[in-house]
């Protein structure tokens, strides 16, 4: 028999390739060196360090599923590893890295035309261009498909009115892809520059969530798109669905990154600290708690290896990702809450890391569609009735 792994039990590693290790080990060598030492004071102070994303792109983290245009062109599952070493210190700075690759580079390599890839795409890999994604809307977040925002064709482009809420890094984009209705009531994809009249991004104040990344709104009045700046190929609300399958796959993998370091330390901390003239790791209850942390962890790694192996193969469903992406958000943020209950008064200070998990997986476990969201897309292919609306 092997002997046990007790941080990989059912030996995840040795089902990657070569190359995805090495991809899964500089992600993590940068994190550790570069992102653990910061995100202490980022989170107190409410800052996103502008300077991440070029670290990012100089390691070829950013579209680094893109073929071509300065992008690595690697698989999604090395997506998914670097997803996890990067949520490991701070959802946040997951969320800046998932956001530019899979909801702004994504769409226009997927999308876009010859010109607007050669435009945007090496800056936005570089990490020179922030890129943001403004689907969500004030009066509709789990319903997208009822958007507000309408984009009015004129002479040369369009003319984009409405307000799009709770943006991932809209105060310091460079590009926002939006999403609005045109003449006709379909969705469409376009690029907007910053700078461009009429355009706003507005930063969204006193988040107990996310603090190490910036959120804003999109407002846009009578702003004026010109026609090379639409997305030819995206023609309806499935297009800005297939770029939240890319970054859900992502945010499934980097939830469990958050787990287990929430394990890691509850671990670290139960043999350390003694009480009663032992180690807390020596109690039962104690003891069980690990196992549940460990078993859950296990298996939402390698059901997202599964998954994502699939993805790569051309055969997963919007509704494995669904699956996904609800299990391992819901079992981060349960094993971050246990974790920080274990670490009794400690586990409420930034000095332990573990409150700042649970206070980040609270979104993570609402955005990119909420755990009950993705419950009803489960039930709907279950059952084969759609149980949103009445
Ligand atoms: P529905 O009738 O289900 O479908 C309409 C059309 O879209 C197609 N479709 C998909 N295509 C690809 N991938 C998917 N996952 C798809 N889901 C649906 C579908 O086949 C159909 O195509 P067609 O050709 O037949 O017309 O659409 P619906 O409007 O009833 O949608 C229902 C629901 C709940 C599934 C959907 O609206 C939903 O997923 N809501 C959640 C919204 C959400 O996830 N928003 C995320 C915003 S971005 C974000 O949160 C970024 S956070 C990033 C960070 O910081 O990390
Ligand atoms: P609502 O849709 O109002 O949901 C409220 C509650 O009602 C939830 O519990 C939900 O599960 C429940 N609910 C909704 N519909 C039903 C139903 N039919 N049946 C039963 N229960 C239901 N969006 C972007 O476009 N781009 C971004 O970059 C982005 N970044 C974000 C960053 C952060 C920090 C946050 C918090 C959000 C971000 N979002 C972004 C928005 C995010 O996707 C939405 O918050 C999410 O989709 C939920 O929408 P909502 O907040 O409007 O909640």
């Amino acid at each position: 028999l092997a002997a046990c792994r007790w941080d990989d039990i059912l030996h995840l590693d040795d089902l990657l390739t070569t190359e995805e290790r090495q991809v899964r080990d500089s992600a993590h060598a940068y994190c550790q060196d570069k992102l653990a030492g910061r995100v202490r004071s980022a989170f107190r102070e409410e800052r996103f360090d502008r300077e991440i994303m070029s670290e990012m792109g100089a390691l070829g983290l950013l579209g680094c599923t893109i073929e071509g245009y300065d992008c690595a062109g690697l698989n999604y599952v090395s997506y998914g590893l670097v997803a996890r070493e990067v949520e490991r210190v701070d959802s946040g700075y997951r969320s800046a890295m998932s956001v530019q690759s899979s909801l702004v580079m994504y769409p226009i390599h997927a999308f876009g035309s010859e010109a607007q890839r050669e435009k945007y795409l090496p800056k936005l890999a570089s990490g020179e261009f922030v890129g943001c994604f403004g689907l969500t809307e004030p009066d509709h977040g789990s319903d997208p498909s009822g958007m507000k925002t309408r984009a009015k064709k004129v002479d040369g482009g369009y003319l984009l009115n409405g307000a799009k809420m709770w943006i991932t890094n809209s105060p310091i984009a460079d590009v926002f892809v939006v999403w609005a209705k045109t003449d006709e009531g379909k969705i469409a994809g376009f690029v907007l520059d910053k700078g461009m009249p009429g355009l706003s991004a507005p930063k969204i104040e006193g988040k107990f969530s996310l603090r190490a990344s910036v959120t804003g709104e999109i407002v846009m009045q009578d702003v004026f798109v010109p026609e090379e700046n639409r997305l030819p190929n995206a023609t309806s609300i499935s297009a800005p669905f297939a770029c939240l399958n890319r970054a859900r796959l992502g945010i499934a993998w980097g939830a469990m990154g958050a787990a287990e370091a929430c394990f890691h330390a509850a671990r670290q901390y139960t043999l350390d600290r003694q009480q009663f003239g032992r180690p807390l790791a020596a109690n039962q209850l104690i003891q069980k708690k690990l196992a549940d942390m460990q078993t859950e962890i296990a298996l939402g790694l390698n059901a997202a290896l599964t998954i994502t192996r699939a993805f790569d193969a051309g055969n997963a469903s919007a509704e494995m990702v669904s699956l996904i992406k609800r299990n391992n958000c819901g079992k981060a943020i349960d094993i971050a809450r246990v974790a920080r209950d274990m670490h009794g008064g400690n586990g409420i200070s930034d000095e332990y890391g573990v409150i700042r998990h649970v206070l980040n997986l609270e979104a993570v476990n609402t955005y990119e569609g909420t755990h009950d969201v993705h419950a009803l897309i489960l039930g709907r292919a279950i059952t084969g009735i759609a149980a949103f609306a009445g």
